[in-house]
Order: structure tokens, then C-alpha cells, then sequence
């Protein structure tokens, strides 16, 4: 059964969404008529900005993995957030948390990357048990982040499935305030009043996968087939010989007509 969520658009669902970090991104993407997240996984600060200036004008979200960075330091954070505010994009940083939520707690907040203080939202797995929303909830809810949790993966022979799957999904609804969606491969919302946020990786328009496991759809399968809300594109758009610009417009349009056409059917 289709969920009344993929019939709305995401300007309606911004206007009565309980979660403030669901609502300003759902506004963003309406505004701004995107819903493509850039997977930006290069490794020298100038390459990662680079390519967040050219692509900038096409995102909602940047997503990053700011450990891979070789030369990281706090000026990449603050240019990162320059550049949000000029192409008016917001950050994720795909943390991937998968610990007790004391330690989470201190991975998130502290050392040499303090996420919590620059990444609007990032993401958890829910292998811990709930202690480990809870602990993330203590310092990024009162800093007004988001939390995605991780219901499915998008690689070769992936172990999320499910029990562990439903279990995930029923720890993000106890948990609505801090929990704004899944990284998922399909829309998840089943209850009449839920409406969870379905950002997907694994969406490429030219080939099927990476020889790393990586398994790739097209955004007119994921959002229209699948129900999914943003498309998470890296290597289409920034891979070897690409030209970052026309792919990232390609990637939003191909993102956008496709949300058109599902609200629409
Ligand atoms: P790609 O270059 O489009 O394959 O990059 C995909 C990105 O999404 C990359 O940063 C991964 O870490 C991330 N990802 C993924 O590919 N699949 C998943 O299930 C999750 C994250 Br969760």
C-alpha cells in the first residue's frame, strides 16, 4: 500500500512535521526544488571543496566522511559552512555510530571532529540497542540535529533485513524527536501519522555497481518505485573524467521529475 507520504510534496510535509530537523530539510528541498545529497568521499580538503562549490547550486545535503579527509583541520569545517550557507545546502555526516551510548556520546560531541557541532544531522546503527539513540539524543537534540538510523544497506549480501530491520524501525518510532529517517533502500513509513524522512545510497544512472559490492538503482527506482525521498549519488557525480557540474545537474533533474512524477500518479 502507498503511504499518504509520497503523495504529499515536501512543502506540505515541512509544514506539519514534529521533527525540526525533518522540517527545515523537507522546506530546503521544496525551495530550493532538490532532493539529491552529494556522497562527497574524496580525501584532500581542496577537492572536498571544490567540488562542494561547483555541485553546491543542486544539493539539499551534502553528506560527508570528514575521517577520510587527509589533511582535515577546522578551517575545512568553517569553509564547509560557508559554502552551506551560500548554495544553502545542509551537512551530514555519515558517522555511522554503532556503539554504547556513553561512547557514542563522546564520538559525537568530542575530539578532533566534534560533529555534533557542524553536521546538522548524521547516522546511527541500531546493533547497540536503543541506549544508543539516547545518548546522541543528550547532546544533538538540544543542538536542534537530526538522527538517521540505519534500516537497510545498500551493498552486496548486507545483513540488514528482517527482525534486526523491524527492531530498527521500532526503536526510530519510540524515538520521533531526535529520529528524523532511515538510510533505506524503500519508504518505511507505515502508520497513517508517520512520516520518516528515506534517504537512499546506491543510485547511479550508468552503470549497475563499483566491484566492491556497491549495487547501484536508477532515482526513478528508488523514488518512484520505492518510495524513497533523497538520492544519495557519489561517484556518479565526481568519479574519474566526470564533469561535476553537469552531473550534479543531471542527478538533481533526474531526482526531481522523478519526485514530480510519483506526487503526481
Ligand atoms: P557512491 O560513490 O555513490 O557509491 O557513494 C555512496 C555513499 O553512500 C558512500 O559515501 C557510502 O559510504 C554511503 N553508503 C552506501 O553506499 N550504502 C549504504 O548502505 C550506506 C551508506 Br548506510
Amino acid at each position: 500500500m502507498v503511504h499518504p507520504t509520497n503523495k504529499m510534496t515536501y512543502g506540505e510535509r515541512a509544514a506539519k512535521h514534529p521533527n525540526a530537523c525533518a522540517s527545515r530539510l523537507l522546506s530546503l528541498m521544496e525551495r530550493k526544488k532538490t532532493n539529491l545529497s552529494l556522497a562527497l568521499d574524496v580525501t584532500t580538503k581542496k577537492e572536498m571543496l571544490d567540488i562542494a562549490d561547483k555541485v553546491g547550486p543542486y544539493l539539499c545535503l551534502l553528506k560527508t566522511h570528514i575521517d577520510i579527509v587527509d589533511d582535515f583541520d577546522q578551517d575545512l569545517i568553517e569553509q564547509l559552512l560557508v559554502l552551506a550557507k551560500k548554495h544553502d545546502f545542509m551537512i551530514f555526516e555519515d558517522r555511522k555510530f554503532a556503539d554504547i551510548g556513553n561512547t557514542v556520546k563522546h564520538q559525537y560531541g568530542n575530539g578532533i571532529y566534534r560533529i555534533a557541532s557542524w553536521s546538522d544531522i548524521t547516522n546511527a546503527h541500531g546493533v547497540p540497542g536503543e541506549g544508543i539513540i539516547t545518548g546522541l539524543k543528550e547532546v544533538g537534540l538540544p543542538l536542534g540535529r537530526g538522527l538517521l538510523l540505519l534500516a537497510e544497506m545498500s551493498s552486496k549480501g548486507a545483513l540488514t533485513y528482517g527482525e534486526y530491520t523491524t527492531q530498527t524501525i521500532e526503536m526510530a518510532r519510540r524515538n520521533q524527536d531526535f529520529v528524523m529517517g532511515f538510510i533505506t533502500q524503500r519508504c518505511i513509513n507505515e502508520h497513517p501519522d508517520e512520516d520518516f524522512i528515506a534517504m537512499t545510497p546506491g543510485v547511479g544512472l550508468d552503470v549497475t555497481g563499483d566491484g566492491l559490492g556497491q549495487q547501484y538503482r536508477t532515482p526513478r527506482q528508488v523514488i518512484v518505485e520505492n518510495g524513497c525521498d533523497l538520492i544519495i549519488v557519489g561517484r556518479g557525480i565526481y568519479g574519474k573524467g566526470r564533469d561535476v557540474q553537469a552531473e550534479g545537474r543531471r542527478y538533481q533533474e533526474a531526482g526531481w521529475s522523478a519526485y514530480e512524477e510519483r506526487i503526481s500518479q
